[in-house]
């Protein structure tokens, strides 16, 4: 890490060592840089847990719901214990805000979500509000000035389609405002019910250059930490996502009288669907995969021959293109077996796009360089899961630190991550966020950016 400027964060120190002892000026020499307390970390991921606990022992804390305004209650309530400044932003995205020293300078952010999916985990998302907030308190403890404004950022319904990031950076379309949330309601009354307001949206969009970097704390979501021993993942890019809503009409009809080959059945042309999906996928050469996560077949009677499915069709890869051409592929598959089948099939796609997002070079080298300073082991990694931070690279440098998974396992209530490996992700965010209000991302360098 790049030795430390006797700037701000001196100038502050000496006025409160005059005030509150020598002891604290010693605190801020970076050497001493403070250490995130994993005890306080642990005790709030068990603390915001109980907001849609679920039997299993994890949450089903979906955006919108009341458990979920419960937890932002909460997570307010840290923030300003934190010394935060907080705010609600139109989209609904609560904003916790720390002034700068110097008038005038792009605010560096952090932060992620606390909804859940259904039946979901303790640590998607919360470790990296939790881990934002606990970079708050340390600052405030130690009397940490910073040259820039620091705001820490609880986003909107990250697993409906990152809808409080995609406002952030400008890119949510009006339409997503009438999308059915997992909560049962729609996008834009679960704004509202938040304390937004989906008629000024554009007012929660914060423009290129108002940001000097966005970086996200995360969970991997996958194995690979936890079984190779390492401490960090250091993320390259994150994925992007396209979701489509898939109708398969057939011909309901009796079960019991309608002799097999007189069947137009849209319960087993989606099934048909749901395998090609899943056999181009596997067999495409590259890291794309495909899903059929939710279907639904009407009537619903075990004695009634289908007549109409409604299935999810979800495609993520790194590249925009690649995932084009596989979609390509699935549909015409879906119209050879449609025809096979006397059914139909359509396919509607969700304007909740997430386009793949290279992080920025020169935030993974300071990321590296903070881990590099305390010790920890890190590997280059992508993310196969999508993040807020994707929908910031639109509008600022964006860089992401990893910490394990245990097992591997995410979007489920046994997601674990060790209270050690929480603190060492927040180590590394803190040193990272000082760095680049030292400057360490240089001036006049082209960031990297998402695609459009
Ligand atoms: O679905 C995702 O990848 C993310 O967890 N929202
Ligand atoms: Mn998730
Ligand atoms: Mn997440």
């Amino acid at each position: 890490m790049a030795e430390m400027k006797p700037g701000a964060i001196l100038r502050r120190t000496a006025i409160l060592a005059l005030a509150q002892g020598a002891m604290l000026a010693c605190a801020v020499a970076e050497e001493n840089l403070p250490r995130a307390d994993a005890g306080r970390l642990e005790s709030r991921i068990v603390e915001l847990g109980h907001f849609g606990a679920n039997p299993e022992g994890g949450v089903s804390r979906v955006a919108f719901s009341d458990a979920d305004i419960a937890g932002r209650e909460y997570v307010k309530s840290l923030m300003r214990g934190a010394g935060l400044e907080v705010r609600v932003d139109t989209a609904g995205n609560i904003i916790g805000r720390r002034d700068g020293d110097e008038p005038g300078l792009p605010t560096i952010m952090t932060g992620s979500h606390i909804d859940s999916v259904p039946k979901g985990g303790n640590y998607d998302g919360d470790a990296g509000v939790l881990g934002a907030i606990e970079v708050a308190e340390l600052l405030r403890a130690h009397a940490i000035a910073t040259r820039h404004p620091f705001e820490f950022v609880v986003f909107t319904d990250e697993e409906g389609g990152t809808v409080g990031s995609q406002a952030m950076a400008g890119r949510l379309p009006a339409s997503a405002f009438d999308v059915v949330s997992h909560s049962g309601l729609t996008i834009g009354d679960g704004i509202r019910a938040l304390g937004g307001d989906p008629a000024r949206i554009v007012e929660a969009r914060r423009p290129q250059g108002s940001l000097a970097a966005f970086v996200e704390l995360h969970i991997e979501q996958g194995a690979i930490l936890a079984e190779s021993g390492i401490d960090l993942g250091v993320v390259e890019g994150i994925v992007g996502i396209r979701w489509w809503d898939v109708t398969v009409e057939g011909v309901a009809n009796h079960a019991g009288t309608t002799p097999m080959d007189r069947r137009r059945d849209a319960l087993v042309t989606a099934a048909e669907l749901a395998l090609a999906a899943n056999r181009i996928a596997s067999t495409t050469p590259g890291t794309q995969v495909a899903t059929v996560g939710r279907i639904s077949a009407e009537p619903g009677a075990p004695n009634v021959i289908p007549g109409r499915v409604t299935m999810s069709l979800e495609i993520r890869d790194l590249d925009a293109g690649k995932m084009e051409s596989v979609f390509r592929a699935v549909e015409a598959e879906a119209r050879r077996i449609a025809a096979a089948r006397g059914t139909s099939i359509h396919f509607d796609e969700v304007e909740l796009a997430l386009t793949p997002a290279p992080t920025d070079e020169r935030l993974r080298v300071v990321v590296e360089s903070a881990a590099a300073s305390l010790g920890l082991s890190y590997r280059r990694m992508p993310s196969g899961a999508g993040h807020d931070a994707q929908d910031m690279a639109h509008v600022a440098p964006m860089g992401m630190i990893f910490v394990p998974s245990q097992g591997g396992i995410s979007h489920a209530p046994q997601e674990y991550t060790t209270p050690a490996d929480l603190a060492n992700g927040v180590d590394v965010l803190l040193r990272t966020l000082l760095a680049i209000d030292r400057g360490a991302l240089g001036a006049g360098q082209p960031a990297a950016r998402a695609s459009d």
